[in-house]
């Protein structure tokens, strides 16, 4: 099983916007990073320490983008991505 570890720095109060983890439905959506229909998957103190693992269950692209403050750091591209799971050769 292949997983997506995120790690990120927790609220900071003497400034700077917060991180989360949003999985969003499809291609338009991570392009747009239109976030209506993204599913909140970590919360802004879930990437500390260890951070936050998801476990990546289909071969299938998966859509991810912080969504904090209206999406910032999707939209200035500094915390969005794409990431592919492939079956492992047999052997
Ligand atoms: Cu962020």
């Amino acid at each position: 099983m292949q997983r997506a570890v995120f790690k990120y720095d927790a609220p900071n109060p003497n400034g700077g916007f917060p991180h989360s983890v949003y999985l969003l439905p499809n291609y338009w959506s991570f392009i747009k990073c239109d976030l209506r229909r993204a599913e909140r998957i970590a919360n802004p103190n879930q990437g500390a320490g260890k951070g936050f693992e998801f476990v990546l269950k289909k071969s299938q692209p998966y859509f991810f983008a912080c969504g904090e403050h209206g999406g910032i750091h999707c939209n200035n591209g500094t915390m969005k991505f794409v990431v592919m799971p492939l079956k492992r050769w047999p052997f």
